[in-house]
């Protein structure tokens, strides 16, 4: 009976002693584990004479400390609750994260712009196709097998079984899909943006870059009409001092073929690095729809003229937002195309 009131009373001091979740878990071992206090009173009622009265106060003591312990887990695991709560409080007034708003690609920017010139003059916007055949890239405009002036624009082929196919280098195939999509072979008034590609790479030519293609087709349409247009485009794109230069060219398509140069816009035509000392700059090929191209796609070529334009969308946006390197653009880095979205002059 001693040895029970000597750890009834190591207890009470004992219980003091409990701060934490793990201090109250070593109590629990050294009362109630193998070799703990209780446990081991346990093992000594067979040495004493009233059995019963030993037992029970025994079993009271173990009642005690189970309630002990009951009482303060739960205490303690109530303030670790009640100290994490306060830990992970929110400060709703702090102010928030910015959410990273998506902005536009440059190109997308100059497409967009392009089509609502052309779209206001009355154009519709068409879509070609990037895997093109060699009949449409080539052959329907005027490129036939082994004509030389394929080679300036030789491109990716698709393998073996797809080999009349090819990533198109120009824009110039909606020209043959616009005019073959036309049941009536009347009247056509569309511009085609859209990526092309060609075995090229440098600073200024990209292996995949864009093009806008421009196809006008009616009864009594001439080169006036072709310069006009033009020159209305180029100055709406580049400003209204803009000079614009016609020269003849050649492109297997057109008949007669110009290419056209506008003033330079850096030195305004006094001749700078940019013009190469010339003044001009040269932005696009056009001329009047060759009577075969008309022809091979079912056109009337003595009822209809037509004439087409195609430029390079990427050196317009290398001009207007001052970009030095072609490649930049199509290499992803967010830093690059996020300076597009500060811009004024732009949606
Ligand atoms: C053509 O592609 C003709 N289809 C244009 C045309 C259309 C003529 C309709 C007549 C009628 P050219 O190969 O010159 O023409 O290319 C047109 C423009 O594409 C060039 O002036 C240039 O701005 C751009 N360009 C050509 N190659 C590259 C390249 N690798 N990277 C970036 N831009 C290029
Ligand atoms: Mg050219």
């Amino acid at each position: 009976m001693e040895q029970i009131e000597k750890i009834r009373k190591q207890l009470e001091q004992d219980k003091e002693k409990v701060t934490d979740l793990k201090s109250l878990n070593d109590q629990r071992v050294a009362y109630l584990g193998k070799k703990g206090y209780i446990t081991e009173l346990n093992a000594l009622i067979k040495e004493v004479e009233d059995k019963k009265t030993f037992g029970m106060e025994v079993n009271a003591l173990r009642k005690e400390f189970e309630t002990f312990y009951e009482e303060k887990k739960q205490a303690l695991e109530q303030l670790a609750l009640e100290e994490k709560l306060v830990k992970e409080a929110i400060d709703i007034t702090l102010p928030s994260k910015k959410i990273k708003r998506g902005s536009k690609h440059p190109m997308t920017r100059i497409t967009e712009e392009f089509e609502d010139l052309f779209v206001s003059m009355g154009y519709t916007v068409f879509e070609g196709r990037e895997i093109e055949s060699d009949e449409v890239c080539f052959q329907k405009l005027n490129l036939p097998k082994g004509h030389p002036a394929r080679d300036a624009q030789d491109t990716f082929y698709l393998k073996e079984e797809y080999e009349n196919y090819l990533l198109r280098t120009q824009t110039s195939t909606a020209q043959v899909r616009a005019m073959e999509a036309n049941q009536e072979k009347g009247p056509l008034r569309i511009v085609c943006p859209g990526k092309v590609y060609r075995r090229d790479e440098d600073a200024t030519h990209s292996h995949q870059f864009m093009q806008i293609e421009g196809l006008v087709i009616d009864e009594n349409v001439s080169m006036a009409d072709l310069k006009g247009t033009l020159e209305l485009f180029c100055k709406k794109v580049l400003g209204e001092k803009t000079k614009v230069r016609f020269r003849p060219s050649y492109f297997p398509f057109t008949e007669p073929s110009v290419e056209v140069d506008v003033s330079c816009f850096k030195c305004g035509g006094k001749g700078c690095s940019l013009c190469k000392q010339t003044g001009w700059i040269e932005v696009l090929g056009a001329g009047m729809v060759h009577p075969n191209v008309l022809e091979m796609s079912g056109y009337d070529s003595k009822k209809y003229q037509g004439f087409a334009f195609g430029t390079g969308l990427d050196r317009f946006a290398m001009f207007k937002y001052g970009i030095p390197d072609i490649r930049t653009i199509y290499g992803n880095d967010l830093r690059f195309i996020e300076q597009f979205d500060r811009l004024e002059d732009t949606k």
